[in-house]
C-alpha cells in the first residue's frame, strides 16, 4: 500500500465541542486529511475497541488508511492498517513479529539515534518530534524545532512526519526541511470548523 502521508491527524476527543469523533474525522477527511491515528489515553479496553470499531467505518468509507495508538491489539481485533508506537511502547522488533510485514508500523523519535534504530529495525515511518511546544502534550522535555527536525529527518532515508504544535502560521517552515507530511491535533481538531482548519493546512 502506498501510503499519503502529507496531512496526518491524531485524534483527541477533549479538543471536540458538541460534535462526535466520528463526524470530526469525517470532516477532517473531507477537507483533506490523508492518515488518521486514533490516540485514546484514559479509556477501557472495551470502550477503545468499539471507538476504533466506529472510527474505522469512516475511514474505510473514504479509503483513508487507519492507525491505531500504542495498541496493537486494538489494530488486530478491528484489522486497523497499523499502529503508531513510542519509545516507552511495545519494541519494534516484537510489535512486527506479532503484526506481520503487511501492517504499517510507525516510530515517534526525537533523536538521530531513535530514528535511525527504528529505519534498522523496519519501521514503515517515523513521527519526527516534538518539534514546538504545544499543550497537547504536556510531557515533553525540550522541542527540538526545526533544525532538530532537519538534523533526524536527514538521518533516515523512510517516510517521516513532523508533529508538536504545528499549525498554519508554522506548517511551512516545517515542511521547508523536506518532511513527507505534518501530524496534527489542536490544528484542527481545537478549531470550529474543521474541514476548513484541515483545508488550509493541506494547501
Ligand atoms: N506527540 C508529540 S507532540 C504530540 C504528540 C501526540 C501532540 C501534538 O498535538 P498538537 O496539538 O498538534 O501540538
Ligand atoms: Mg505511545
Amino acid at each position: 500500500m502506498e501510503i499519503d502521508y502529507s496531512l496526518y491527524l491524531v485524534t483527541d476527543r477533549s479538543f471536540l465541542k458538541n460534535i462526535d469523533l466520528s463526524k470530526a474525522v469525517e470532516d477532517a477527511i473531507s477537507g483533506g486529511v490523508t492518515l488518521v491515528q486514533l490516540r485514546e489515553k484514559n479509556i477501557s479496553t472495551r470502550e477503545f475497541y468499539k471507538l476504533a470499531l466506529k472510527i474505522k467505518e469512516v475511514t474505510d468509507y473514504y479509503k483513508v488508511p487507519f492507525i491505531i495508538n500504542d495498541r496493537l491489539d486494538i489494530a488486530q481485533a478491528v484489522d486497523a492498517d497499523g499502529v503508531h508506537l513510542g519509545q516507552s511502547d511495545m519494541p519494534l522488533v516484537a510489535a512486527r513479529k506479532i503484526l506481520g510485514r503487511d501492517k504499517i508500523i510507525g516510530i515517534s523519535a526525537g533523536t538521530v539515534e531513535e530514528a535511525v534504530d527504528a529505519q534498522k529495525n523496519s519501521a514503515d515511518y517515523i513521527g519526527i518530534g516534538t518539534i514546538f511546544f504545544t499543550g497537547t502534550k504536556k510531557d515533553i522535555d525540550t522541542p527540538i524545532g526545526i533544525e532538530g527536525l532537519r538534523k533526524i529527518y536527514n538521518s533516515i532515508s523512510i517516510p517521516a512526519v513532523a508533529i508538536g504544535g504545528i499549525n498554519e502560521q508554522n506548517f511551512k517552515d516545517v515542511l521547508s526541511t523536506g518532511v513527507d507530511g505534518i501530524s496534527v491535533i489542536s490544528a484542527i481538531l481545537g478549531k470550529n470548523d474543521i474541514k476548513a482548519a484541515a483545508k488550509a493546512l493541506l494547501k
